[in-house]
This record gives structure tokens, sequence and C-alpha cells, in this order.
């Protein structure tokens, strides 16, 4: 394997699909993986995307579960895998020819929010029950990716909210990772990997986002600033693909940026245009976050290992949060849409491989 910055944490993966019971007995867990994190009363938390199909879905037809906001029920939609107008060429959606280039219909899978828990951030233990199942009009087709920010004793949860209007960005708002509130959503599609930074700088609220432009435009990181967690506005593009590098596909923000005494350390994915996932990180100035003072010019971490290369969508490692204690950052980060798997690495080093 070629070097990278992080090393992989032993026991890889540390959560696999076989360790999550599925929601329901008709159902079965495909992915545990992109999952937030966070400390809480001397726990780590992981806020676990949990990805489900209905079984038997080997069989001729594909069995997509839609939440259906009227019954307040899954209803399952069967298509048959033989029908002409439909493409089943990337595992993780459905479209129909006839729709213009990369744009879907359908999810194969159906995900909502799960929690694990665990003292040494090795060994988790997963709550029996969904923690935010999608249940608005804009999360029909589930939720997915979530970031977790503490803000005082208050936990804030971003995550893409899946629906036939597009993907959205919903908050949701939690103080003992039992009861939820769901604010809305914050962002309207096209928007994902949303981080909010985890304190006000000169008295305004930041967040890293990324809209993806329809007619003109690339899926590219973008800032944007409230006073009140709720309303975003001043946006600016914040940093780009690089052409002819593994970030030239699309990019986000990944884990909720650390502070340093250089900067704010954000860790974000890009993915080439053959869609292979790094890690790369990025520093912003600590008092004008809109600036960027350096950038990794390789991934920190690539997809290697054979549980990064293997799986649902293959050759993808995703990040969505880290721990951080003293000197070490632990990056829990999600391996080919299948499992989750940690990897660690000191923030020194690091930050010494930014330019
Ligand atoms: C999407 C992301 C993730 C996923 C990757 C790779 O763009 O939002 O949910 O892990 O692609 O499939």
């Amino acid at each position: 394997m070629t070097s990278s910055v992080f090393k992989r944490c032993s026991g890889n993966p540390m959560l696999t699909p076989a360790q999550v019971q599925p929601h329901r007995p008709d159902f079965e867990v495909i992915g545990v993986f992109n999952a937030g994190t966070a400390w809480y009363q001397g726990e780590i938390i992981l806020l676990l995307r949990v990805a489900e199909r209905p079984v038997g879905w080997e069989g001729g037809d594909t069995r997509i579960p839609i939440f259906d906001t009227e019954t307040n029920k899954l209803q399952i939609k069967v298509i048959d895998r033989t029908d002409g107008t439909y493409e089943f060429s990337d595992t993780r959606a459905i479209r129909l020819k006839s729709d213009s280039p990369g744009t879907f219909r359908y999810l194969t899978s159906f995900s909502y929010l799960r929690i694990a828990r665990s003292r040494d951030g090795r060994h988790f233990t997963v709550d029996p029950n969904p923690f935010l199942f999608p249940n608005t009009p804009f999360e029909t087709f589930g939720i997915e990716d979530p970031r977790v920010t503490q803000i005082g004793d208050t936990y804030y949860i971003t995550y893409s909210a899946v629906s036939p209007a597009g993907v959205g960005v919903g908050l949701a708002i939690t103080k003992d990772f039992v009861n939820v509130q769901r604010q809305g959503l914050i962002l309207p599609p096209e928007n994902k990997d949303v981080v909010i930074l985890p304190e006000k700088i000169q008295g305004k609220y930041y967040i890293l986002h990324r809209p993806i432009g329809k007619s003109i435009g690339l899926p590219e990181v973008w800032i944007a600033e409230s006073d009140n967690l709720f309303s975003w506005g001043n946006h600016r593009l914040l940093f780009g693909l690089r052409e002819g590098k593994w970030d030239d596909g699309r990019i986000g923000a990944g884990a909720v940026p650390i502070k340093t005494k250089e900067g704010w350390l954000e860790l974000y994915h890009g993915a080439s245009k053959r869609n292979r996932y790094c890690m790369g990180a990025i520093l912003l100035d600590l008092e004008e976050p809109w600036k960027v003072l350096a950038r990794s010019e390789h991934p920190i971490l690539e997809p290697e290992a054979p549980y990064e290369v293997d799986g649902f969508f293959g050759n993808v490692v995703f990040s969505c949060g880290v721990i951080v204690q003293d000197d070490e950052v632990t990056m829990y980060y999600g391996v080919a849409d299948t499992s989750m798997a940690c990897a660690t690495a000191s923030l020194k080093d690091i930050l010494s491989c930014l330019s």
C-alpha cells in the first residue's frame, strides 16, 4: 500500500452489516457506513447511516422501499429488471434511460440513522432501534451521511434528505442521543455534505456545503454564514476541483472542522471522474474561514485495503466525522458504501502534508 498519513486501525472493518439487525424482519442491512461522530458523557457515539432493503431482492425484480407520508409506512415499489426503460448500471440508484445523464429516479436501498456507542472508540454497541427515521416529504427515499457538531450542550445533526424532489440538507437537534427534534431543511436540493463549524467566528456561525449546478457549475465546496444556524447567507465558493488530480470529479466536506493553532483543519472527500473516493485535507483561516491557507496535494487516505476496494460501491473511503484527543485524530470512515473503519494520525503529521 502507498504510504498515507493515516494508519488503519487493526480491527478494520470495525462494524459490518452482519453485525447490525435490520429495523424489521423482512428487511436486510446492506450498509453501515458514513457515520457522524460525537463525544457524549464519556462515550464515543457513531451516528451510523444504515442502508436496508427488503429480503428477496436478488430475484428478478428490484424492490425499492419508499416512505409514504400518508400512511406513515414504508411502501415497496417493484421494478422488473428486464424492463428496458430503466438502467441499473449504478448499484446505488436506478435511472430512466430517457432522462438526462446523471439523473436518477430511485435509490436501490433505504437509509436511516442509528446510534452505536463505545467507551474505547473501537468496540461499538449498536442501539436496537433507529435514532432518526425518514418521515417527511423530503425524506421519502431516505436520510444519509450525518455530521454532528456540538455547540454547548446541544448536538446539531446535518444530513442528506433524499426524495423525488432531490437531495437537500436537513437539520436535527439532540441533547442526549435519545430524543431528537427535526428543524426542517436548511438548504434546498441539490446540496449535501454540510458541516457546521463548532463555534461562532466574529459573531457568525459558518457551514461548508456542496451545491451541484445543473446547467453550469461543478460539485465544489462553498461556505455560508448565519446568525442563528437556520438561515444561511453570504454564500461563497471556497475550494474547487483540481483537473487531472485525484479530486477532479467531485468534492465535499467530510468531518466537522478541527480547530488548530494554524487554522481550521477540514478533512474532505474528493472523488476522481471515475468515482474513486479519497480523503484529503484543507486548512482555513481561523478568523476568516472563507480563506484557504493550504491543501493536501495527495490524498491523506485512499481506498487500498480489500474492504475499501470491494463492496456495494467499491473504491470508496468517506468520512463524516473524527474524534480528536490531544494530538491524535481518529478518523471514522465508511468503506465501499458497506462498512465502517477507522484510522489514526497525529494532527502534526496531517498539517505537515499541506502546502
Ligand atoms: C455519494 C455520497 C455518499 C457515498 C458516495 C459514494 O456522493 O453522498 O453517500 O458514500 O457517494 O457512493
